[in-house]
């Protein structure tokens, strides 16, 4: 078994106290960072997320699992963020209400920072208002973005952007969107300036548009 390998089954099978020095050994051994988090992580929570879906696990241990990776995410970091400058400007994010996952924002929060946005992240579970008072205390904000990992949040993913674009503040913002149920077609339907598939095309698509 690869450390890889080893990687995803400790972040499948939550084991928090060890997550961290395996992610550390197979720095050490000269695995890419990307690929830890893709191939190791990103893939143990789709196996996570497929067995939560057969009834083979339950909410619990889909928590703890998330736990795990989030300690593994935390060693992968330093890896992954390299220009925290915040010269490109500001990047408002947040999950919407009704939503309480947070690692993917977390992801895109890390890659937006490293190509260079100073990222104001409002957590999850977020109001439309919340938002837009955000905006409004940032009115030089260049990118808000939006997550959403629910079929039943998408709708409350279209009621922010209405919301945001129906308010009064100065719209010389974008409002980028994503999260796995989402896509182009469905940020075009809400009036989304972008969409972005992952992390990595987050930070490339946040740098086209700001
Ligand atoms: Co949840 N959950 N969950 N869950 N959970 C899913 C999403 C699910 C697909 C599992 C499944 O059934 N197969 C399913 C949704 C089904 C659906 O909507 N049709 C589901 C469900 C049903 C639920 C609950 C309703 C379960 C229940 O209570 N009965 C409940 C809802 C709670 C709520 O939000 N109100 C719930 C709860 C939870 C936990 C709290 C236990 C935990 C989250 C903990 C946390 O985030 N702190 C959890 C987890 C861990 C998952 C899975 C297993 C993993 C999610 C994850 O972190 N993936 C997930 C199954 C899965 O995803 N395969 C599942 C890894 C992450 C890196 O990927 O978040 O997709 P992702 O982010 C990607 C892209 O989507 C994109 O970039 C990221 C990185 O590349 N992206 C953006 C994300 N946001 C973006 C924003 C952008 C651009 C790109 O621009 C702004």
């Amino acid at each position: 078994m690869t450390k890889i390998d080893e990687i995803g089954q400790a972040v499948e099978k939550g084991k928090k106290k060890i997550i961290a020095g395996l992610v550390q050994e197979a720095l050490d051994e000269g695995c890419d960072a990307m690929d830890i988090l893709n191939t190791g992580m990103i893939g143990a929570m789709d196996n996570v997320g497929e067995k939560f879906k057969n009834g083979d696990i339950y909410v619990p241990e889909m928590l703890i699992a998330a736990k795990t990776m989030k300690k593994g995410v935390d060693v992968l970091k330093p890896y992954l963020s390299a220009d925290a400058t915040g010269s490109m400007g500001k990047y408002i994010l947040a999950t919407v209400e009704g939503d309480l996952h947070d690692i993917g924002k977390n992801l895109v929060g890390m890659m937006i920072e490293s190509a260079g946005f100073e990222v104001i992240d409002l957590g999850v579970d977020v109001k439309n208002e919340v938002i837009i008072e955000a905006i409004r205390q940032n009115p030089d904000v260049k990118i808000v973005g939006l997550s959403a990992l629910l079929t039943t949040t998408m709708p409350a993913l279209g009621d922010a952007v209405a919301a945001i674009k129906g308010s009064d503040v100065e719209k010389s913002f974008k409002i980028m969107v994503g999260g796995a149920p989402v896509t182009q077609a469905f940020a075009d339907e809400i009036g989304a300036d972008a969409f972005a598939e992952d992390a990595g095309s987050a930070a490339k698509v946040a740098k086209e548009i700001a």
